[in-house]
């Protein structure tokens, strides 16, 4: 068998990589000479309508593979299908370069020195992989109990269902994912306020429809393009748009017609003042709030808190420009819309500020109606409607339930364990720790995403086992596991997704590199070897079909009612085949006032006043509350760290920490970089470029000074997942102070540090 550490195995790796070529055509397809070089001049040419992974953002962008002789010669945009984007971005053309990389993980791999240090590979093949994993599995639940093994997944989207299924019938309720530091504190927030995780992140406006559209702290220039343009349409269509962003992002220049710069972690003083404005001055719905709400009254008095001079001082924006929104709250003609996104749930009062946003739209009489915030009675065909809910685990609200209190967060998170099906991993460091969590099992997951990186770090390696599958080695979370299995990328499997209501179904356009096996087959796999053979079609090659026909369509009655098969599918495409789903009654607007039990609360009504938090023993009614950390609680310790906080936010040709290793995109933004204000590098004596150090209380960091008006005076902007400047790894959990106690988010988003020259 092949023994080889990391370094000679990137060293025989290179040696059979793929140049970097790429011609850009006028027509704005992008052509690959290298892969052209290498195929059949001889061969057809096939297309595979397919839709771009580059980034996790939804909906996804349509894209034509062209293949010649398995090569993967030429990408261009789609327009067929509905499914289109008007262009490709860097993220997309540069896809062949990941396919290609020289740092990808070919082989199934398990380590021959003890975890922690730099990993030592052996090569192994798949069987013994999934022998291995079996059997360490099988004996930890025999030891321990099934529910000391956890399954998650980081970004991957499409195994979570049949990972999720894996995980209940193996009998273990610790299933999670990437969800729980990503935008699922915006669900709590709509499961307190609604009952349900249906309004979690508010609605995108309808061109033609929507009068008023608040883009409240949210970028989608760059995170989300495709949408972006729906913006953009409702904007030419006469929308106004409000902004609310500490930063003057590439939406607020383009489609902003105001600009709340506020001071991060403020919006719900914000959204606070909003909801008086519209109470004073008697523009709110009262039939819904005498109707269909419960706690009116103490949200109302929290309201008359928030005056517009106490708020403007809060939010560190003048009276002037505050004034100037509620006027265009109270004054439009027409439907209003919010969409807010992976900012909130990213503060330690993030469920407090996303509910306060949440309830302007049915208080200002918007929901349900076209233009505002639609009811959606569509059903999306995905597993996600046929997850496995053979014990009531994926049910929420399942508190008592004798398996469910073997969850490893509920302590923790009680809040967040009573109203979301997966459990939070911020404190994994602290269920390992406790014996709660023994082995895993994760689809891309990274050590580098969660604040306290050292801590996840060290929880794998203090696991019994640990297993990783994903596209590379990436050592800050693989050097922390025993077994790292290579997967296939999105041209190289055939799988199942659901983008904005239309049913897509990639295809697999050439084969995968290596041993590289889809996630869906691994688990599948995993799931026969387990004996779980019944409920995964079998596993092995093709299986991803199999599960695609008879788990998502068979569990879908509108599927099965239509008649509708995988091959109707695969012959329609490039168009979408469209199944009927069930259509509400033809009602007037509002037609959730015509619905049984739709706000399934304690109440059965929308809660301005949350029962489930009273239950828990937290303030019902959502407040501004300052961060824990922040030149207004702790100015103390702002006196070292003067200024505000502020990660993550999205750049166009990253995705977390992926898409370093790929040249064309490396070269966009090649070094880790903070970006400062004008005046606050000034007083640094700091000039673009400079090497500076980035400190918080928590540890620190060297990268590379950006000075630009893009933000806001006193608040920095960095972005994550570098491996050599791991800002996550600078940060902290403790809950209430740095992790929000109903959610579990960390405070990506807020905090104190000092930037100076190094
Ligand atoms: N400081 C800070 N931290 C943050 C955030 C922030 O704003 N600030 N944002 C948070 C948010 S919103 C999110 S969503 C998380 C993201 O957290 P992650 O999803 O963990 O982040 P990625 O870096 O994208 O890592 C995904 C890993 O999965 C691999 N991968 C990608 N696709 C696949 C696939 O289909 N199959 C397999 N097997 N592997 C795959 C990639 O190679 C990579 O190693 O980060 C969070 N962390
Ligand atoms: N290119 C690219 N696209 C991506 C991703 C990526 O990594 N790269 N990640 C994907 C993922 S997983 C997610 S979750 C989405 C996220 O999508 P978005 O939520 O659109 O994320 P950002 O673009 O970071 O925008 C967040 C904005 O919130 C602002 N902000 C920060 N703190 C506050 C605050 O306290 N109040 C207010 N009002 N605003 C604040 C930031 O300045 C920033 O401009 O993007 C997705 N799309
Ligand atoms: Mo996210």
């Amino acid at each position: 068998m092949m023994k080889m550490n990391r370094r000679e195995f990137l060293k025989l790796a290179t040696a059979t990589t793929a140049g970097a070529a790429m011609i850009c055509t006028a027509d704005g397809s992008y052509i690959f000479p290298d892969a052209v070089a290498k195929a059949d001049p001889a061969a057809p040419e096939v297309v595979y309508y397919n839709h771009c992974q580059g980034c996790n953002s939804g909906p996804k962008c349509g894209m034509k593979l062209i293949v010649k002789d398995g090569q993967l010669i030429r990408i261009e945009r789609r327009s067929e299908g509905g499914h289109n984007n008007p262009n490709i971005c860097a993220k997309g053309a540069a896809q062949v370069q990941d396919i290609h990389n020289p740092n990808r993980l070919l082989h199934p791999m398990k380590r021959t020195n003890p975890k922690g240090e730099p990993a030592q590979w052996e090569q192994i093949s798949w069987e013994e992989a999934i022998e291995t994993i079996a059997a360490k599995f099988t004996e930890i639940k025999e030891k321990y109990g099934a529910d000391k093994v956890m399954f998650t997944t980081g970004d991957p989207k499409e195994p979570r269902p049949v990972l999720q299924r894996l995980c209940f019938l193996f009998g273990s309720p610790n299933y999670g994912t990437e969800s729980s530091t990503c935008s699922t504190g915006t669900r709590v927030a709509s499961y307190l306020n609604y009952g349900k995780n249906s309004f979690a992140t508010g609605a995108g406006p309808t061109p033609g429809k929507t009068k008023l559209f608040i883009n409240w702290g949210t970028n989608p220039a760059w995170s989300s393009s495709y949408y972006f343009e729906t913006i953009q349409k409702a904007k030419a269509s006469g929308c106004k748009v409000i902004v609310v962003d500490p930063r003057v992002t590439p939406t607020v220049s383009c489609v902003a017609d105001l600009h709340l710069q506020i001071r991060p972690a403020t919006d719900a003083a914000l959204a606070l003042c909003f909801g008086n404005a519209l109470i004073q001055a008697d523009k709110y719905d009262h039939d819904f709030v005498e109707n269909y709400s419960h706690g009116f009254e103490e949200y109302k008095a929290r309201c008359a808190e928030y005056t517009v001079e106490k708020t403007a001082e809060i939010c560190q924006i003048s009276v002037e420009t505050l004034q100037k929104a509620i006027d265009m709250i109270l004054g439009v003609e027409g439907p209003m819309t919010i969409q807010f996104r992976a900012a909130y749930p990213h503060h330690v009062n993030g469920v407090g500020m996303a509910r306060a946003i949440q309830t302007l739209i049915p208080l200002s009489g918007n929901l349900d109606v076209d233009g505002g915030q639609r009811v959606s009675n569509a059903k999306s065909i995905s597993l996600e409607n046929t997850k496995y809910t053979g014990n009531k685990l994926a049910t929420k609200g399942q508190y008592d339930d004798p398996t469910f209190a073997l969850r490893a967060d509920r302590e923790y998170f009680p809040v967040w364990a009573e109203c979301i099906d997966e459990i939070q991993l911020n404190m994994l460091p602290e269920y390992v720790r406790d014996g709660k969590i023994r082995a895993a099992f994760m689809l891309g997951q990274n050590a580098m995403m969660w604040p306290d990186t050292a801590a996840f770090q060290k929880a794998f390696d203090e696991m019994d086992f640990a297993v990783a599958c994903d596209y590379y080695i990436n050592p800050w979370t693989h050097d922390h596991c025993d077994i790292i299995l290579p997967s296939a990328m999105s041209p190289e499997r055939n799988y199942p997704i659901t983008t904005n209501g239309m049913k897509i179904y990639g295809r697999q356009a050439i084969p995968a590199q290596g041993e590289a096996h889809s996630d869906c087959r691994i688990v599948a796999d995993l799931a026969c070897a387990l004996g779980f053979s019944e409920e995964f079609c079998g596993g092995g090659e093709g299986v991803e079909d199999k599960i695609i026909e008879n788990i998502l369509f068979a569990g879908n009655k509108d599927i099965v009612a239509a008649g509708v098969k995988l091959a109707d599918v695969y012959a329609a495409a490039p168009n979408p085949v469209v199944v009927p789903t069930e259509q509400p009654a033809e009602n007037p607007e509002k037609k959730y006032r015509t619905q049984d039990n739709f706000f399934p609360t304690p109440t059965g009504k929308f809660e301005f006043a949350s029962e489930v938090l009273k239950k828990f023993g937290f303030d019902p009614v959502v407040d501004h509350i300052e961060p824990a950390y922040s030149p207004v609680s702790t100015p103390d310790v702002a006196k070292d760290f003067p200024l505000i906080l502020n990660t993550g936010s999205r750049v166009p040709m990253y995705v977390h920490s992926r898409h370093r290793q790929q040249p064309w995109l490396r070269a966009l933004m090649p070094d880790p970089i903070v970006r400062l204000y004008p005046t606050d590098a000034a007083e640094r004596g700091i000039v673009e470029g400079d090497d500076v150090i980035l400190a918080t209380p928590f540890g620190e960091i060297k990268v590379k000074a950006e000075v630009t008006n893009i933000v806001k005076p006193g608040v920095i902007d960095i972005f994550h997942g570098w491996q050599q400047a791991n800002v996550n790894g600078i940060m902290n959990r403790v809950i209430g102070e740095t992790l929000d106690p109903l959610s579990g988010f960390p405070a990506f988003k807020e905090g104190l540090c000092q930037v100076r020259k190094a």
